[in-house]
């Protein structure tokens, strides 16, 4: 039986994570879309006449075709009524931290997974350790921002989680998984195990399995 949701992604995408992780805080069931960079299905006219920048990830849900994950999270918060607010300054402050994500955090880490990625023979390219490094400093010094504007505080854009939270940690999830030492962050670190905690959780690669990547309904 097919889901009100269809997500098209990879596991190994930050940005397919974050919407993934969403639905299922939410425990909104979903079909999921394997797009495969290595087969290049991500250029196929089908996925091109669904994603206009050939990104993932894009969802779909009522008729609508959905992309940008930032956005995909301000559209699923107002859909189910989760992890967002009604709170107009609160709005403010989560989109400030959409935003920062976007322009500072994100980048860097998946520059970072990229070079793990093609180290272990998953992407077909070579990097210049200039921009290796450059990628690393970016990515520390994303880290360290983040971990000084949670010194006092349990989350970022209000007391409690929401799509700020959930948009920055997608990115923070894939840190480790690049070689970044995480441990030179204590309130980042303590913020990593609230957002472990909250009920239904997973982990990138537990919530969105290579295994079963083809089709699956989670
Ligand atoms: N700003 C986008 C970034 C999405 C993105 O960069 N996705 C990567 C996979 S992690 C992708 O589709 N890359 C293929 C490409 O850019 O051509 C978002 O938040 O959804």
């Amino acid at each position: 039986m097919a889901h009100e949701f269809k997500l098209h992604g990879s596991p190994h995408s930050q940005f397919t994570y974050k919407v993934a992780l969403m639905l299922h805080l939410c425990a909104r069931s979903f079909d999921f879309r394997y797009v495969s960079f290595q087969k290049g299905v991500n250029r196929t006219p089908e996925f091109r006449a669904l994603s206009r920048w050939g990104q993932v990830p894009v969802l779909e849900h009522s008729g609508r075709v959905l992309c940008q994950s930032a956005a995909i999270l301000e559209y699923l918060a107002e859909t189910i009524g989760k992890f967002g607010s009604t709170n107009a300054e609160t709005r403010w402050r989560m989109r400030e931290w959409l935003y920062w994500d976007a322009d500072r955090l994100a980048p860097p880490i998946s520059g970072c997974y990229g070079v793990s990625l093609a180290a272990r023979k998953l992407l077909p390219l070579v990097f210049d350790p200039a921009i290796v490094a450059w990628y690393r400093q970016r990515a520390d010094t994303a880290l360290s921002a983040l971990d000084a504007n949670l010194a006092g505080r349990d989350f970022l854009a209000t007391d409690q989680a929401t799509i700020a939270d959930i948009c920055c940690f997608g990115d923070v999830a894939f840190a480790p998984l690049s070689g970044i030492d995480m441990s030179r962050w204590a309130h980042l670190g303590a913020w990593v195990a609230r957002m472990q905690s909250l009920p239904r959780f997973k982990e990138p690669f537990d919530l969105l399995r290579m295994a079963d990547a083809e089709v699956r309904a989670v």
